[in-house]
């Protein structure tokens, strides 16, 4: 997140060090950004119940004295008649095409439905040739013997595959073991990124991110995804930061749902993020939001390019 002075590059003398990428990919909500986070011990991917959180690619950076692996974290793999919709998804598939290693992420807590399925099959028999481990999540949620049926049904799915990890992204239960099969995946190489590395984004987009965070915990239905944040001044000093964020919404009905009953509803929203913000960049944060009517932003190219979601 902040640049170091020298690029301090981590074991540039190994021979054997490791660098490359993997993609995470899946349906939405599975727990990809809660595996990334938990991977990276840093919250760069927002996370919450509501399906579509993440909007584009995000990259988190693990870096440890043998490998450097760089996560792309996908919006989910689903159907949408928007424009976002449709540039979410492509983004989830230009990733995959560039990453040397696909996870491909289900939620065991649900049953293998239709769509998982298709998404499996899809990859299994697809163009896409770098190896493909799939990871079982959530398995805290249901009892041991449950994942045999399950394991053995995604095998059949996709024989292929180099590994099958059931594993808890929000426990951390046997993430160690899906690091160590991706490690063993990736190209020998040098690493890219300096080691205090975590993601490409700016202290700007992680900002924006944190608010939409919060907007989507708070609001019901499909409304949060009539929401973008946009900041509009962002300033550093020796006191810390201060932050003006614009809450776009999609509807003149929407402003006094997110604003709420005497302003409430915002003044948690903001309260919330700027902890949030304050714990991730270790600093004082003066955060200060409000509420704007864009209609239709989400279907909108132009807009969607400003707000970096053109895919
Ligand atoms: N019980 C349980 N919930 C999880 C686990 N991993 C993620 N979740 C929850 O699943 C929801 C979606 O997670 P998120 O990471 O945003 O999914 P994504 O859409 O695939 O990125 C959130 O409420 C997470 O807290 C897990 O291992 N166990
Ligand atoms: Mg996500």
């Amino acid at each position: 997140m902040e640049e170091t002075e020298s690029l301090n590059l981590p074991d540039s003398q190994n021979p054997d060090y490791r660098c490359g990428t993997v993609a995470l990919l899946g349906r939405p909500n599975v727990g990809k950004s809660t595996l990334m986070n938990r991977i990276i011990k840093a919250k760069v991917a927002i996370v919450t119940p509501k399906p579509q959180t993440t909007r584009h690619r995000i990259l988190g950076i693990h870096t440890d004295e043998h490998a450097q692996i760089v996560f792309v974290d996908t919006p989910g793999i689903h159907k949408g008649e928007k424009q976002l919709n449709r540039n979410m998804v492509r983004v989830a598939y230009a990733a995959a095409e560039e990453a040397d290693v696909l996870v491909i992420m289900q939620d065991v807590s649900k049953p293998l439905d239709r769509a998982t399925r298709e998404l499996i099959t899809g990859f299994a028999s697809g163009r896409l040739k770098q190896p493909r481990l799939h990871v079982l999540n959530k398995v805290d949620q249901v009892a041991g013997r449950s994942l045999l049926p399950r394991l053995a049904e995604v095998q059949q799915l996709d024989p292929d595959a180099v590994a099958y990890i059931p594993l808890s992204a929000r426990r951390g239960e046997q993430v160690d073991s899906l690091l160590k099969e991706l490690v063993a995946r990736l190209p020998v190489a040098p690493a890219i990124y300096a080691a205090d590395w975590f993601t490409d984004q700016s202290q700007r987009q992680l900002a924006a991110e944190y608010v939409r965070e919060q907007v989507f915990l708070a609001m019901q239905q499909e409304i949060p995804f009539q929401t973008a944040v946009e900041i509009e001044a962002f300033g550093e000093d020796e006191n810390g930061m201060s932050i003006e964020a614009a809450i776009l919404v999609g509807s003149e009905r929407h402003k006094p749902m997110v604003i709420g009953k005497g302003g409430e509803r915002m003044k948690s929203i903001g309260t919330r993020a700027r902890k949030g913000l304050e714990t991730l960049f270790d600093c004082h944060i003066d955060l200060r939001l409000w509420v704007r009517v864009q209609p239709d932003w989400f279907d909108n190219p132009g807009r969607l390019q400003d707000l970096g979601l053109d895919g």
